[in-house]
């Protein structure tokens, strides 16, 4: 565990570029706090501050008037609106893959729910005004590598998606200032998608006439093409890709935490998460017996259609022993966790978890 600037003490995987990871207990919370909120870094160079009265936030390409506007422009010239979404790592619970990838081991904790307030994206490129060749609209922030062989971060989304009304860009996490180290002053926030596409530090939105060809969207983060979940073997990888987007569904366990002992005859209250691309879950069941039978839980009230749902189980053991519990979620649409899944860069995990509970004397 590491304190970084404006954090509480959290799990670090590499310190440069900084990435840290969510203690698992502050999932019991419906929102995650700011100072635990995961951070996810790829480039080296971040700034150590950035001056809200000089930022500017540049909107060019093709559109009709290029755009350059302050966090007080933002605030006042456009509707705020606030939107609930989970933002989740591809690469969350990568350590879990079976065989094991390379790539940031995360266990649970790449990823939050926040409450976003800000400007809708499709509102600032109709203010720029669109030409009528815009085809992919192209996001970059602030952060820079330390080689310059290191291509840039940079995203894209194909002009349709960046116009979907759901898509923020946010200068508020919780109702606070977003932290430096979760991408203030500005994040592209993209319910539903994996947080990839939630670049932080955002300072440019470009619109181009054509696809765009840089190295994060043509080389890394691509998953099988065409495939449920973005499953392949080992032994025969697919052969086409394509960039990933919506988030699968998928649910994990959340207390007790592995490991923990419970007594015989004392009532716990198992307690997880449970999330998909915005379909909305509908059933959340949980097996005491490695999955031969599934009883049904609890879910809480939604909080939105882009936010977790927490699950509840009421369980009193019985007898002692080694009980082997899963868990899996369904969505609206009718999608399910698979029994097993895997993909060579270990990204969007959502095989059904299994969580090993002793119970004692
Ligand atoms: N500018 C910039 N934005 C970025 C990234 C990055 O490296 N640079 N990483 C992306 C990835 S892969 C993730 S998972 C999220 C993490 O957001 P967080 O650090 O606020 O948790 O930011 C996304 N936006
Ligand atoms: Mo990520």
């Amino acid at each position: 565990m590491v304190i970084a600037p404006g954090k509480q003490p959290m799990r670090l995987l590499t310190d440069r570029p900084m990435n840290l990871e969510t203690p698992l207990h502050y999932f019991l919370l419906d929102y995650t706090p700011n100072d635990v909120f995961f951070v996810r870094w790829h480039l080296a160079v971040l700034p150590d501050k950035v001056d809200p009265d000089t930022f500017r936030l540049r909107i060019d390409g093709h559109v009709q008037k290029p755009l350059a506007l302050s966090i007080n422009d933002l605030k006042t010239k456009f509707n705020p609106v606030t939107i609930t979404a989970l933002a989740q790592c591809s690469g969350n619970s990568r350590s879990f893959f079976d065989p094991r990838v390379p790539g940031g081991q995360w266990k649970n904790g790449a990823m939050g729910n926040a409450k976003w307030t800000g400007v809708r994206l499709c509102d600032l490129l109709k203010a720029a005004g669109l030409k009528k060749e815009a085809f992919d609209v192209v996001f970059n922030g602030l952060d820079a590598a330390l080689m310059p062989e290191t291509p840039d971060f940079v995203k894209s989304l194909r002009l349709e998606k960046a116009l979907d009304t759901t898509l923020v860009v946010a200068y508020e996490m919780n109702g606070k200032e977003i932290p430096l180290l979760n991408g203030y002053p500005l994040k592209l926030v993209v319910p539903g998608w994996y947080a990839t596409y939630w670049v932080g530090m955002l300072s440019n939105i470009h619109v181009q006439p054509d696809t765009f060809g840089g190295f994060w969207m043509k080389t890394a983060y691509l998953v099988p093409k065409g495939v449920k979940n973005g499953n392949e073997k080992p032994d025969s990888l697919a052969t086409e890709m394509q960039p990933m987007g919506k988030m699968d569904v998928r649910s994990i366990f959340v207390t007790p935490e592995p490991d923990s002992i419970l007594a015989v005859g004392e009532t716990v209250e198992f307690q997880g998460l449970a999330m998909d691309g915005g379909d909305g879950i509908v059933s959340v069941e949980i097996s005491a017996d490695g999955g031969k039978t599934w009883k049904p839980t609890q879910l809480d009230a939604e909080l939105g259609k882009f936010s977790w749902r927490r699950w509840r189980y009421k369980w009193n053991p019985t007898s002692e022993g080694t009980f082997h519990f899963k868990v899996k979620a369904t969505n609206a649409v009718g999608d399910t966790q698979p029994e097993h899944h895997w993909n060579r860069s270990g990204y969007m995990r959502n095989e059904i978890e299994e969580l090993v509970v002793k119970v004692g004397k």
